[in-house]
């Protein structure tokens, strides 16, 4: 057990418990001529947080702790896709069309994938999600029953849509969400630091909020003695 500082309050981290998820860091939703630019928003408000995710998942890599990876999108023949989150945003390309990044949020699509510089390696399990949350209508509950995971290190995009729905549905279910503010990032700089402050207020009332260095730091301190 380490103690990391965050807010509200130190949160007790337990390695052994605990895994690092990377939420939807794909290129339709970091790099230009994706679904994120698509909707009319600037992707460079989410790349700031691709150099701390670099640091930060080394660090866990090097550390042994266990790492996941989702990636929000359909099937090809969008039978996963709701009709009203089809239609959504009333744009002039939606999901499933084709865009500079192949079908746009589609499964196997080189938009759809996960950005280079946050690649997974073997034994990452990458998470396939068709909603916002990383539980709804994917195999992460069972992922997590089966390895008795506690906590999980919470980063990725966006704050205040899949990050912040990841978190509330794991909150549910009983795990301990701590959420690095300098990993995660939205479109809207003002959404990112008030979604930061909805997860701490009222005591934390969905987790906790750090920083990668700290949990750099946690992930390499030297193991306590054995008490005795
Ligand atoms: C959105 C996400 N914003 N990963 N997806 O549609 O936050």
């Amino acid at each position: 057990m380490v103690q990391i500082p965050a807010q509200p309050y130190d949160f007790v981290f337990d390695p052994d418990k605990a895994a690092l998820l990377i939420i939807d860091m794909q290129r339709d939703f970091v790099e230009p001529g994706g679904f994120g630019a698509m909707l009319g928003n600037d992707v460079g408000q989410l790349r700031g947080a691709i150099a701390p995710l670099v640091g930060l998942l080394a660090a866990a890599r090097q550390a042994g702790l266990f790492v996941m990876h989702t990636r929000e999108g359909h099937k090809p023949d969008l039978s996963d896709l709701h009709e009203s989150k089809r239609v959504r945003g009333k744009g002039t390309m939606t999901i499933g069309d084709s865009g500079p990044m192949g079908r746009i949020l589609i499964v196997g699509e080189p938009g759809h994938d996960i950005i280079p510089e946050l690649y997974p390696i073997a034994g990452e399990p990458v998470i396939d999600k068709p909603g916002k949350g990383a539980f709804y209508d994917t195999e992460l509950a069972d992922i997590v029953a089966q390895r008795g995971l506690t906590q999980l290190i919470v980063c990725g995009v966006t704050t205040e849509v899949c990050v912040h729905t990841t978190v509330r549905e794991a909150n549910d279910r009983g795990i301990d969400c701590l959420v690095l503010a300098d990993c995660t990032a939205s479109y809207f700089p003002e959404f990112h630091e008030t979604a930061l402050r909805m997860i701490v207020a009222q005591g934390g009332i969905f987790g906790w909020v750090t920083d990668s260095a700290s949990v750099i730091s946690a992930l390499t301190a030297p193991a306590e003695p054995a008490a005795g």
